[in-house]
Order: C-alpha cells, then sequence, then structure tokens
C-alpha cells in the first residue's frame, strides 16, 4: 500500500492541484479599484462613476485621487454618511453550488465611521436588492475585508443577478480594491486528496 501510494503520489499532488487550479474564481465586478473615469475627484454624480451606482444623487461620496489611501492604483472611492449606499449589480446570473466572495479595502477617511457591506440579489438590475448577507466594520483601517456567500444557502434566489453595496453611516469612510469572485464550492474530497498527496510527498522526501 505504502510502496504503491509513493508511486502515485506526484500524479496524486499534480492532478489535485490542476483541479483546484482549474476552479479559478472569476472577478464579477466593473472598476472595483475606482481608476475609471479618472477625470479628478467626482463627489456628486456616481452616473460618472463605471459600474457603480446609487439611489439618490450624493452630496459628497465618489471618488478621488489621494496619495496614501487607495490600496491600489490612484484612486479610491469615500462615502459620506449622509448619502445613501453606492451598489453595483453585476450580470453574473446566481446558480446553484456557487461560492461568492466579497473582499475589499477599507480605508480611513475621517477618525469615525460605520460601514456595513453587503452582497445582495436583485431581479430588478439592482432598483430592488435582497441581502444575502452583510458586515459591519467601524473606524479602524482593514485590509482584505471579506465576506462569503454559498449560493446553496440561497436557493431562492438562484436565477437572480449578484451584487454588493456599501453603506456609511457615519462622517466618512474610504474603499478601494473591492472584489466579487464566483467560483465552486470547494469540495472536501479534492482538498483531502491534495492534503494527503502533500504529506504523501512530505513523508518520501524526508
Ligand atoms: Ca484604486
Ligand atoms: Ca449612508
Ligand atoms: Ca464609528
Amino acid at each position: 500500500m505504502l510502496a504503491s501510494m509513493k508511486n502515485l503520489t506526484p500524479v496524486v499532488v499534480a492532478v489535485a492541484a490542476l483541479g483546484l487550479a482549474s476552479q479559478g474564481h472569476a472577478e464579477l465586478l466593473a472598476n472595483g479599484s475606482f481608476e475609471d473615469p479618472g477625470a479628478g475627484k467626482i463627489q456628486n454624480d456616481w452616473t460618472l462613476i463605471p459600474g457603480w451606482s446609487s439611489d439618490s444623487v450624493p452630496v459628497d461620496s465618489g471618488v478621488e485621487e489621494h496619495g496614501s489611501r487607495p490600496t491600489d492604483g490612484t484612486y479610491y472611492s469615500f462615502l459620506f454618511a449622509g448619502d445613501s449606499s453606492v451598489w453595483q449589480a453585476t450580470s453574473h446570473t446566481i446558480a446553484a453550488d456557487e461560492l461568492f466572495t466579497l473582499v475589499f479595502d477599507a480605508r480611513d477617511v475621517s477618525a469615525d465611521w460605520d460601514l456595513t457591506y453587503s452582497i445582495f440579489a436583485t431581479t430588478d438590475g439592482g432598483a430592488t436588492r435582497t441581502t444575502l448577507d452583510s458586515g459591519f466594520l467601524a473606524d479602524e483601517q482593514t485590509d482584505g475585508v471579506t465576506l462569503v456567500v454559498n449560493s446553496n444557502d440561497h436557493l431562492a434566489h438562484v436565477g437572480s443577478q449578484i451584487g454588493v453595496e456599501f453603506d456609511n453611516a457615519t462622517d466618512y469612510a474610504g474603499l478601494d480594491s473591492v472584489s466579487l469572485t464566483v467560483g465552486p464550492i470547494p469540495e472536501p474530497g479534492s482538498l483531502a486528496l491534495l492534503a494527503l498527496g502533500g504529506v504523501a510527498l512530505f513523508r518520501r522526501r524526508r
């Protein structure tokens, strides 16, 4: 058993790694880094900012360049508490067995901010949004904030479009490097196989 396993180990590792790699996670958002349109500060018109929308005309939310706040490129987004949320409905149709992962960098603009971030489903391009899951973050600049939704927990929304939403409730919050990816739900079997192969390889090399 052990001898044959040794011979199989490189193949097992290769196949398992290939399986994981081929499960690639596709980016669903447009302009998640807020680099477009790249035309200076825009603070009262989300219709000028590709990808993103708001239910009302903002007083002081949008995009601008800054020396330290962006985590990718030169632009980030700032959100004034008094403005309604900013959101993006993607063209991706929710199916079963899908894992959605929202990742973004939250940036200090004011010292006190209170940001709610959500993944939603919509059937009308975002006009009506049903939150599938949400998180809350306050007052501390944090990179790589992550929210994961498993479509199998929301089967009533299969066939709807997926999207993301941000709403700040105090002073000013900042955002950059927003990503929403879709991929298959990792199969415990393939992960176990990879781990098994790794252990066998490790033993073989000792
Ligand atoms: Ca950026
Ligand atoms: Ca608000
Ligand atoms: Ca706060």
